[in-house]
């Protein structure tokens, strides 16, 4: 029996042993919660003693005591059950103790002790009672800070020791604790075992779970919190768990959902009446006007009925309302501009996006009979969504009632069911323009044509300057149409489809702008739907006026392909008549008994061709005064040529430079050649060559005012527009002659026209000629050359079609020459962007001061489509008739370009139909070479056809028979129609 344990017993009765943790902590073992035996384990027997008590909670408290402090050698140790780890990593050791002060004992020098070792053993599972003493790790030797004495006791002072120790890292499952005594008097009065964790928590709505801290004290735990019910992240919330088990450094949060808002650190449902849109650390917020929400936890508010949100609204702005109609409606006219005003809405809706959108009607006599106009007229700045409270309306027809309505917009009025309001304007245009035409009749039909006239309006206070036909497929719907525009109230519409149901409109067009158009006319073409010509999208109008005169056409082409094999074989022995034969034979000659060209070239020797078109002058018959010019191949002389019995001339001598090369001497004669054989007003007259003498000489008639162009330029502005013309027609008319006789010039141009002194313009400079040969399209093609590019026909620019055609684009540019006084074609632009903006379309504007009908004709000279061009004996024809009507040259371009839908590059130019272009239309083309063959090469000749007639050249077919019959009744029609008005084209 022990000295102190004993006094040990009656020592700690009744002491009060706090028993707290902190919640950083999880306790491993705590001996003061141990209820029931802690089953410890001592050794030897007579060492550590065990003494359970009872405190005043009845709780026990279990003391281990030890006070062998007379006897040396102690060796007692205690060991504690096997303690599991769980999670720690480090583990804390929390010892209270008591511990005699030896010098308060008597006779125990060198053998009391006032220290303990504490000791620790890793193992995986508990192992019974087995106890190795040299298998544990010293933690620490424990000495108590403070040991109570022998008068601690009489007055029952206590003093007892807390001391901690950590071990770790712990790395077995679990651990025995140990106590060796070495004779110290102790009372182990509680032992606690814990590890440190950063406990759960909650911070900036986030949770972060229990977190067992590194052992390494200087390092943290990153631990990523998890947003609480109805949070989100805003930023990654983040803490950082300390080696005490405490959290630091708090990163990143969670913020409320829509519809939440935090309240003491959750998140808690907007409250009815309230709403939050947006996640944020926001407080709900209640219903903005017009709005409301039922339910908890609203993120919108619905908007009351009557209400609306456009889609791009924020939920936060108050719902609105489509605006009311505009008030004060008005409107002020004039003779081309309608301009409507008005005042804004009464009530926006609680919107600013206001806008405004014009509708048209345009109303008949009865109330329901109201069509849509919009497209009719032009808004400035447009119809519909127009943000200003105005809107200028042009293109209105006069006599015409439109009722404008204008409607207020915003941005909810499409989400509105309810009936639109609208203010409404009528406003009549009878402002003395022109009126309605009559009703349209159909005079005769084809599968794709038709000719249509109307009643021309009955008063119109100006003059009427023509008729705009509107028309389109009845399928399309105006989605897109053709129009035109002819003098005449009738038209014929070419190259619609066959079986295909069509509308037509008619309006007319003053000084005073346009009536309104003509109640619809409807009309579906005959035949079969499969039966669309090649060319369907191209829409060919021939205007009724238009009246051809010959079209020579060349028919005997198959007759020749039989024939005219081997023939070259003989050109050297042939004589001009034999050629002219050969060339009738080729194809070449339109007419029996008609003069026709030969190409000099086709002589094997020139000097025959020379001898045969030429006559040799004596050079003693010819006086030179003065040198005129330099030529290409020498000077150009005036002088005087004296014929026997004939009155003396004044003449042009062309002179060949000395030193030529025979090659430069044929080709110098070779002009003449060809000039030799023309005989016409309008061609330079060759009066003879000198060949036998030197120089060599071409001797031709003078003019003169010299070559056109320069001429023009001299004189600029200096003549009537009659005059002009009527040079234009001498032109023409020496063209017609040259293309009669089949001669292509292809250098037409103002500069190689020469003037005399009574304005008569004539062709000259052959140079460049070519005869036709063997192309069955009576075309010259060839390589090499120089090509005057601003005068040239793109066909013959591209690949060399030079042809009478192409001698018509020529045409056209020598009447922009004229008009324009001598103005170079194009300007100064390059020949190839002169080549590039033909080939996009673009044409030569009007000169200033050009009649309309002049630029049409020099428009339709520049086709594309080199048989669309005019013949010159149209052009002549057209001429003459200009002429004969100087107040068709009253309309000008410029006056035309004033007025809107007019550019005169868009219209169609109908002035020209040859009976070619006539058959075309009414789809009997097949027929051509038989009217020809017949004589019937003119309108008037055709219209004055028999039945008998149709059937004598050869239309055997009796529904042809009919077609063409009825055509040239029609025909017969509007010849007479034409001739009535005088005005004839
Ligand atoms: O512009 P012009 O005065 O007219 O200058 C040229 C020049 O000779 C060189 O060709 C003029 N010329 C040519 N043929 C005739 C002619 N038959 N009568 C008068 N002048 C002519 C041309």
């Amino acid at each position: 029996m022990s000295f102190g344990n004993r006094f040990f017993a009656s020592l700690f009765l009744g002491i009060t042993i706090s028993r707290f943790s902190r919640c950083n902590q999880v306790v491993l073992l705590d001996t003061t919660s141990v209820l029931g035996e802690l089953g410890w384990k001592t050794y030897p027997i007579n060492g550590w003693d065990a003494i359970t008590e009872m405190d005043e909670h009845n709780r026990p408290i279990h003391t281990f005591q030890v006070c062998n402090v007379m006897e040396p050698n102690q060796n007692n140790w205690l060991r504690s059950n096997w303690i599991s780890r769980q999670a720690a990593q480090k583990i804390y050791v929390e010892l209270r103790f008591t511990l005699r002060d030896c010098n308060s004992i008597p006779w125990v020098s060198g053998t009391c002790k006032e220290t303990f070792n504490l000791f620790y053993h890793e193992m995986d599972e508990a192992h019974g009672v087995k106890f190795k003493p040299s298998q544990y790790t010293k933690i620490d030797t424990i000495a108590a800070d403070e040991s109570f004495t022998q008068m601690d006791l009489g007055d029952r002072i206590l003093k007892l020791n807390t001391e901690v120790r950590e071990v770790g890292p712990m790395t077995k499952k679990g651990f025995y604790l140990a106590f060796q005594d070495i004779g110290a008097c102790i009372a182990l009065v509680s032992v606690r075992v814990y590890y440190k964790k950063c406990p759960f928590t909650l911070m900036n709505l986030a949770s972060f779970p229990d977190t067992v801290p590194r052992v390494d004290s200087s390092s943290l735990v990153e631990v990523r919190g998890a947003c609480i019910d109805h949070a989100e992240e805003r930023d990654t919330p983040k803490l950082f768990c300390g080696a005490d088990g405490d959290w630091l450094v708090p990163l990143g949060r969670c913020v409320c959902s829509i519809g939440y808002e935090e309240i003491d650190g959750s998140c808690v449902a907007c409250r009815p009446g309230f709403y939050k849109a947006y996640a944020g650390n926001i407080k709900c917020s209640k219903c903005p006007p017009h709005s409301l929400s039922y339910g908890e936890g609203a993120s919108i508010c619905r908007c009351e009925k009557g209400f609306y949100r456009a889609e791009k609204d924020p939920p936060t702005m108050a719902c609105t309302r489509p605006p009311s109609p505009p008030r004060n409606l008005m409107f002020n006219m004039n003779d081309t501009c309608l301009m409507l005003e008005w005042s804004p809405p009464s009530d926006t809706g609680g919107r600013r996006d206001l806008t405004y959108n014009v509708q048209c009607k345009r109303c008949g006599p009865a109330p329901n009979q109201c069509q849509l106009c919009e497209d009719e007229l032009r808004f400035l700045p447009r119809p519909l969504g127009l943000t200003n409270a105005t809107v200028t309306v042009t293109d209105f027809s006069s006599h015409a009632n439109y009722t404008f309505e204008i409607e207020s917009l915003n941005g909810v009025s499409d989400l509105s069911s309810f009936p639109r309001q609208v203010a409404a304007i009528t406003v009549s245009t009878d402002q003395g323009g022109p009126s309605l035409v009559g009703a349209i009749k159909k005079d005769w039909a084809s599968p794709n044509s038709i000719a249509l006239s109307w009643q021309q309006p009955e008063e119109t206070t100006l003059p009427i300057i023509d008729y705009e036909v509107k028309y389109y497929e009845k399928e399309q719907e105006q989605l897109s149409y053709s129009s035109t525009r002819t003098r005449a109230p009738s038209v014929i519409v070419s190259g619609l489809k066959p079986a295909t149901w069509y509308v037509f409109n008619v309006r007319t067009r003053t000084a005073g702008g346009y009536s309104a158009y003509s109640p619809k006319y409807e009309y579906q073409t005959t035949g079969d739907s499969s039966d669309i010509a090649s060319d369907q999208g191209q829409v060919l109008v021939i205007v009724t006026a238009a009246v051809g005169g010959f079209t020579l056409l060349v028919i005997l082409t198959l007759f020749l392909l039989i024939t005219g094999r081997c023939q070259w074989y003989f050109k050297a022995k042939m004589t001009s008549e034999d050629k002219r034969r050969t060339d009738y034979q080729n194809g070449h000659v339109p007419f029996p008994g008609i003069k026709t060209y030969v190409d000099p070239d086709t002589y094997e020797d020139p000097t025959q061709a020379i001898h045969e078109f030429t006559k040799e002058i004596d050079p003693s018959r010819i006086r030179i005064e003065r040198v005129i010019g330099a030529g290409e191949f020498g000077e150009v002389c005036s002088g005087r040529l004296r014929t026997p019995g004939k009155k003396e001339i004044a003449v042009a001598i062309k002179t060949l430079k000395g030193g030529y090369v025979e090659r430069q001497r044929r080709d110098f004669l070779r002009e003449a050649s060809i000039m030799g054989q023309f005989d016409h007003p309008n061609i330079i007259r060759l009066e003879g060559v000198v060949t036998k003498s030197r120089p060599v000489m071409i001797v031709v008639e003078y003019m003169e005012n010299g070559s056109l162009d320069s001429f023009l330029r001299q004189h600029d502005g200096h003549f009537t527009v009659i005059q002009l013309v009527g040079m234009l027609r001498g032109i023409a008319s020496g063209m017609k002659y040259l293309s009669d006789m089949g001669y292509v010039h292809r250098d037409l141009a103002a500069r190689n026209i020469l003037v005399n002194s009574n304005l008569v313009c004539k062709v000259s400079d052959f140079g460049l000629s070519r005869v036709l040969e063997d192309d069955p399209e009576a075309a010259y093609t060839t390589t090499g050359g120089k090509i005057p590019i601003r005068w040239t026909a793109p066909e013959a620019i591209a690949y060399r079609k030079f042809s009478s055609a192409s001698d018509a684009w020529s045409y056209g540019i020598v009447m922009w020459e004229v008009m324009s006084y001598g103005e170079r074609p194009y300007w100064e632009m390059s020949n190839q962007d002169v080549i590039l903006s033909i080939e996009e379309g673009y044409r030569l504007p009007a000169p200033m001061g050009c009649p309309v009908a002049l630029h049409q004709l020099m428009l339709h000279c520049w086709q594309k489509e080199r048989n669309h061009r005019p013949k010159f004996v149209d052009i002549v024809s057209f001429l003459d008739k200009l002429i004969r009507n100087p107040s068709s040259l009253l309309p000008l371009v410029e006056d035309l370009q004033s007025l809107p839908e007019s550019p005169a590059e868009d219209m169609d130019y109908p002035m020209f139909v040859s009976v070619g272009d006539w058959l075309d239309s009414i789809k009997m083309s097949q027929y051509k070479s038989n009217f020809m063959a017949a004589g019937f090469n003119t309108l008037d000749s055709v219209a004055r056809m028999s039945i008998e007639d149709v059937r004598r050249i050869g239309v055997e077919l009796i529904g042809h028979q009919r077609r063409i019959v009825s055509s040239v009744q029609t025909l017969q029609f509007q010849l007479l129609h034409e001739q009535e008005k005088g005005f004839h084209v």
